[in-house]
């Protein structure tokens, strides 16, 4: 049970007892400080072992989903959640090395090849997709779902990475990955890319903020090389992040209507980096091509307009370096030559490490579509831990009084119901043809939602002095309110890169680069289709990962933030209350407590237990499925500890379960022994 509840103000009270279980969920507290949990030795006290043996811990959990996949030949996923930097990305770290540490126990080349790669897989993509923000020195920036397949004798075989960018290079975050290269990387290189030693000397970098940690330039590189990234690969993405820090130190000026590049010598280095003429460079920095009828004609930018599609482009080729990034890894660790009808089928465990649920003091587009996915992700855990187990125990006719929860579907729907939900609001403005401003978006929203329970605006309660008039608006969030500035909805929404970036980037000699960019090949008079716009991407991509993780047999680790100031000593109790609070934990506890730790169904539950009872083994002569296990389980004297459904037996304790399973366990043994002395011809 979340014993953290009652302990004072010090973390330090916690005795190094970060984890704690409520049923098969982990409640896991940021200690903020190097813990000596991991190692070898404690993987080896977990290996195997049942849920509840052991004190809770991250390895309880990852065995739980691991054994349920072996034994069942069950997809399995855990889920981590938590707000930013309460710790979810760690915890999936340790989840994967304890996976990689109790797999293999032949030591076949080809797995420990796939263990490998999944594990340089992650340091990658950290590198790329982690920056430093307010919450979090080293925050996700993307949300990761990493499915490991597994053969039929349980190890590894492969992989596949799904991953949710969001946050985008420039304007706000400077990902890891750059910093590395400007501190880390050999002097030779750096000239190559004409970067220079100081990071202040990028204008992107200034804005983002430094992070302190950069040693990691040759471990990154390395682990690009065993992942097997060619030298021009490698050398490419280098060239692309030089690009980008180049772009953003771009200066556009006028001379009458002219628009013109100040720094032109940058041209030629991007010229440089992008294996392309610097006079194409210029053009596409300074022109669009138009299509008007039948004529295609060059339409000079705006200062504006310029400055615009700078910051677009480098936005657009991080993004896109990081989607390749994905994609080449996925090519190497997909699995291959896998034959089920020989092997027996492949099994799933994914593990999702997703952005947490974030406050600024400025939010914008980026943390509306974080919040909204943690509002998935907390209805997903209602409709699997809270909801459906209550209503399976009325279904199943077990006697249940209901327990009540904060069901944050009304929020889910604020944010994504067709026609009416904010995002298709956005969406219709982004549609218009003539030109719609954010305040007129926060219009139509005012419009639209003016009654609805979790929304509101400065025009809705205009004695509200902390929502701005024509810009905010406030969102009663499961996890707290927050207020979003509309400022940049629509262009974020729109997410528009000219056309003639991507021919640019297409027509390089470049061909990791051109490779990066195939749609450039159409000329502007083949471009019709708009593209989807980022909010409905992100909405269905949501939709799926959740109909995927839904699909699968889920085990949760819910991650508590102790304080605000990443102090190793200070637990906040109001804030963690919070956070237990809007979790749904205390509602989880009631539910597990009133309920049962285990249920199966009853010719699964004979399937597995039959062999330690008389009146079932090897075949019972009962009337039904329901009165055989009725008889195992009195014969073992666990009738109190159960309850018969229709379908279903449900166990209270996990102490009986585990009591089942050595009994189970010592039973195969013994027919084991029995059937190789058969053979042997010794009996
Ligand atoms: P997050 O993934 O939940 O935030 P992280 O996993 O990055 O948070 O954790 C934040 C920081 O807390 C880490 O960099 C560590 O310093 C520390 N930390 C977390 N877990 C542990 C642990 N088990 N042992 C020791 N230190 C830990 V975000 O990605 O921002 O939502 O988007
Ligand atoms: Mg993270």
């Amino acid at each position: 049970m979340v014993h953290f509840c009652s302990v004072g103000r010090n973390l330090t009270v916690l005795h190094g007892r970060i984890y704690s279980y409520i049923g098969e969920v982990v409640v896991s507290v940021n200690p903020y400080r190097a813990m000596n949990i991991y190692g070898r030795d404690t993987i080896e006290q977990y290996k195997g072992r049942e849920l509840y043996e052991r004190p809770p811990h991250l390895f309880a959990i990852a065995d739980a989903a691991y054994k349920a996949m072996k034994r069942r030949n069950k997809d399995t996923c855990i889920v981590i959640s938590g707000e930013s930097g309460a710790g979810k990305t760690e915890a999936s770290k340790y989840i994967m090395q304890y996976i990689a540490a109790i797999t293999n126990p032949s030591q076949r080349a080809e797995v420990e090849r796939v263990k490998n790669m999944l594990l340089k897989s992650n340091c990658v993509l950290e590198a790329f997709g982690n920056a430093k923000t307010n919450r979090n020195d080293n925050s996700s920036r993307f949300g990761k779902y990493m499915d490991i397949n597994f053969d039929f004798k349980g190890d590894p075989i492969g992989g596949h990475i799904n991953n949710y960018l969001l946050e985008k290079v420039g304007v706000k975050s400077v990902f890891k990955c750059i910093f590395q290269l400007v501190k880390g990387a050999p002097d030779a290189q750096l000239r190559s890319l004409h970067i220079q030693r100081d990071p202040t000397a990028y204008t992107y970098i200034k804005v983002g903020g430094q992070i302190k940690v950069f040693a990691d330039f040759k471990a990154v590189t390395d682990a690009m090389k065993v992942i097997g990234f060619t030298t021009e690969e490698i050398q490419t993405v280098y060239k692309i992040l030089a690009t980008i820090l180049h772009l953003g130190n771009l200066k556009f000026g006028s001379d009458g209507d002219v628009t013109l590049i100040e720094n032109s010598k940058l041209v030629s280095v991007l010229g440089d980096l992008l294996s392309t003429k610097d006079e194409n460079v210029e053009k596409a920095l300074l022109y669009r091509t138009v299509a008007t009828g039948r004529d295609v004609i060059d339409k000079q930018h705006t200062h504006q307009e310029a400055s615009y599609g700078r910051d677009a482009l480098a936005k657009a080729i991080y993004e896109r370096l990081f989607c390749w990034i994905v994609g080449r890894i996925n090519d190497v660790i997909e699995v291959k030559n896998y034959d089920a009808r020989v092997h027996g089928k492949n099994t799933v465990i994914g593990v999702l490490d997703i952005y947490g649920f974030e406050i600024f003091q400025n939010n914008s587009f980026e943390q509306f579509c974080i919040n909204y996915c943690n509002e998935k992700l907390q209805q997903l855990f209602i409709q699997l831990v809270l909801k459906q187990e209550q209503e399976e125990y009325q279904r199943e006719g077990i006697p249940w009084k209901h327990i009540d929860y904060f069901n944050n579907q009304i929020i889910v729907d604020l944010v994504e119901q067709q026609h009416k939900g904010i995002f298709a609001v956005l969406d219709e403005a982004c549609m218009n043809v003539g030109k719609v401003t954010d305040e007129m978006f926060l219009q139509a929203l005012n419009g639209k939602l003016a009654k609805h329970a979790h929304y509101t605006s400065r025009k809705l309660s205009p004695t509200d002095k902390n929502l701005e008039f024509d810009r905010d608006f406030r969102i009663r969030h499961y996890a707290g309110d927050v207020v979003y500035s509309v400022v940049g909805f629509i262009d974020k929404n729109k997410d528009t890169l000219f056309q003639d970036f991507k021919r640019l980037l297409y027509n390089s000699s470049n061909p990791v680069l051109k490779a990066m960019w195939p749609e450039g090949k159409l000329s502007i008079t083949e471009v019709t289709k708009r593209p989807l716009t980022a909010a409905t991407l992100f909405k269905n991509s949501m939709i799926s990962l959740v109909e995927n993780l839904a699909s699968k047999e889920p085990y949760y680790v819910r991650c508590i933030k102790p304080n605000d100031v990443k102090s190793p000593l200070l637990f906040e109790h109001e804030r963690c209350k919070h956070q237990v609070e809007y979790l749904g934990l205390l509602e989880n506890v009631r539910v597990r407590r009133a309920g049962f730790a285990n249920r199966q169904t009853y010719p699964r539950f004979l399937q597995r237990y039959k062999m330690i009872s008389e009146f079932t083994w090897p075949n019972h002569d009962l009337p039904s499925d329901k009165e055989a296990v009725e008889r195992l389980l009195q014969g073992c004297g666990f009738e109190h500890d159960v309850a018969y459904g229709k379908t279903k037996v449900f166990i209270r304790t996990p102490r009986t379960i585990f009591s089942l399973e050595e009994q189970r366990a010592e039973m195969v043994k013994r027919i084991v022994l029995f059937l190789q002395k058969v053979w042997r011809g010794t009996l």
